[in-house]
């Protein structure tokens, strides 16, 4: 056994998946609050009030501009919007929590609504409503001796700055620092790890893993993904000036490549991947500037160099102290069109790996890809890493108030193990926070049957169910992990 006496063990959340409360006590409307789980959510409708108060229909999933975003925003109730209610943390904090101190968490990871403290994004003062309710819930964990890790902003853009400001527009980063500014100032003396981006290079995503992604998109997907470095940096040198004793983090998808095939062809391919994709984003946080490759790719999408380069002194002061990321699954790269088979499932774009086996929604489970992608970090950038997201999204059955979920727990199993072997190889891990620690909606399918949870939550796809919550065959399993320190899992 190698984990260190002083070790994370937790679960991660996020706002907009998790909390619920989506028009209460002034929360402005949130980019998620249309368009979670793209394709999934296509048939689903939102209403919002106009000007004159006349209900007008909105196809969801589709961040119009011309919606006005500065309107009431209302659900009918044939219209569950799975978002809105997440699994109703706003009002039950207590109760997971004291969940969480029963299974021995001595962190958690959960994200602030931007538009709960902002309501539109761009006002002058902060609403206050919002305020109160985080702190409330900062110090319900800190009274149950569990270390909050916020992440500032989770996918959840005030839907105002989505749709009439955009990230390419530099004011957004002013606004968001804002947004970070306040909320670091206002729980300094609650809350020390922050994260600044949920999985910062999923704007890469698309064009990464989509074959033929219009090069214009990927263009302007460099250029907001810059500015919200920038953001980030700001963020982070702030934080290292004000309260020294911060710690600051950036989150990156972990979405490893290997090469399918020993074809050198494909060693570079899989190379490349990791570079435009995962180690582009990880260098400028951790290592404050640009890998040599930016140059080539900014040049393959006609971008001036400068543009980026004239924040190059902030990307260095705003480096961050750990690194964190989530992990998954890993994905093949190869140049052989007549070898790849399809992966299926949003993250596994890539061609099928044999020698693993593949999750409900396609998505590949292989932990020795963890203890890789840890060694590698490890050799990179010297930090202390966390693993802030890791799990098995499965389909989940109450019965007689109990789940058995043997699968869950051999997953966990190996991912503890290969974290156990990446210590010993000398990766300084200091945390674990696995996903969706409490049962909550999906992020791809906007669903709640994708569950990753050792606590089941009583809700189903259409927003019935009492709510309840339910502790697992897992909650017990990951307790023991916990009380034993991951010596035995
Ligand atoms: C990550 C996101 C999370 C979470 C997780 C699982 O990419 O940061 O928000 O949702 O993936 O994804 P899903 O819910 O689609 O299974």
């Amino acid at each position: 056994m190698n984990f260190p006496k002083d070790f994370y063990w937790g679960g991660a959340t996020a706002a907009n998946q998790y909390e619920g409360g989506w028009n209460l006590d002034g929360r402005g409307p949130a980019l998620t609050d249309f368009t979670t789980g793209g394709s999934a959510q296509t048939n689903r409708y939102l209403t919002y009030f106009d000007k004159n108060g006349d209900p007008k229909k909105v196809r969801t999933s589709i961040v119009s501009s011309d919606i006005p975003m500065d309107v009431t925003f209302a659900v009918f109730e044939d219209e569950h919007y799975p978002n809105h209610m997440g699994v109703d943390f706003y009002h039950r904090y207590k109760e997971d929590i004291a969940l969480f101190k029963e299974m021995g968490m001595n962190m958690f990871r959960m994200s602030i609504s931007w538009s709960r403290i902002y309501p539109l994004g761009i006002e002058e003062a902060p609403n206050e409503e919002g305020l109160a309710f985080y702190r409330n819930v900062f110090e319900e964990l800190k009274r149950n001796g569990i270390e909050p890790l916020v992440t500032i902003s989770h996918y959840d853009d005030p839907a105002y700055i989505a749709t009439k400001i955009g990230w390419e527009d530099p004011k957004t980063i002013d606004l968001y620092f804002k947004f970070a500014k306040t909320v670091m100032d206002e729980y300094c003396d609650l809350v020390k790890y922050w994260l600044t981006f949920n999985e910062i290079n999923s704007m890469l995503m698309l064009s990464a893993f989509v074959p033929n992604y219009p090069e214009e998109k990927t263009r302007l997907s460099y250029i907001q993904l810059h500015n919200k470095f920038v953001a980030s940096a700001k963020t982070v040198k702030y934080a290292h000036e004000t309260y020294p004793e911060f710690v600051m983090g950036c989150m990156i998808a972990g979405l490893v490549n290997y090469p399918l095939t020993c074809d050198p062809k494909d060693i570079l391919a899989a190379q490349e991947k990791m570079q435009n994709y995962f180690w582009y984003c990880g260098d400028v946080q951790s290592r404050g500037k640009y890998p040599s490759c930016s140059k080539k790719i900014w040049a393959q999408y006609g971008l001036d160099p400068e543009f980026f380069n004239k924040d190059a002194q902030l990307l260095k002061e705003g480096k961050v102290d750990v690194f964190t990321f989530s992990y998954y699954n890993t994905t093949c790269v190869t140049t052989h069109k007549d070898v790849a088979k399809d992966g299926a499932g949003n993250l596994s774009m890539g061609a099928k790996n044999p020698y693993i086996h593949y999750s409900d929604w396609g998505w590949g489970v292989d932990a020795d890809g963890l203890r890789y992608i840890l060694n590698e970090i490890e050799d990179r950038y010297s930090l202390p890493i966390m693993i802030v997201e890791n799990g098995l999204g499965a389909y989940d059955v109450l019965e007689d108030e109990q789940v058995h979920d043997p699968y869950r727990i051999e997953y966990f199993k190996c991912h503890i193990k290969a974290m156990d072997d990446a210590i010993q190889d000398g990766v300084n891990l200091i945390g674990y926070t696995p996903w969706g620690i409490v049962d909550l909606v999906s992020a791809s399918t906007g669903e709640m049957a994708k569950r990753y949870g050792v606590i089941y939550v009583d809700l189903d796809d259409e927003g019935k169910g009492t709510l309840k919550r339910y502790k697992k065959d897992s909650f017990d399993y990951y307790a023991n992990v916990i009380r034993t320190n991951g010596k035995e899992y």
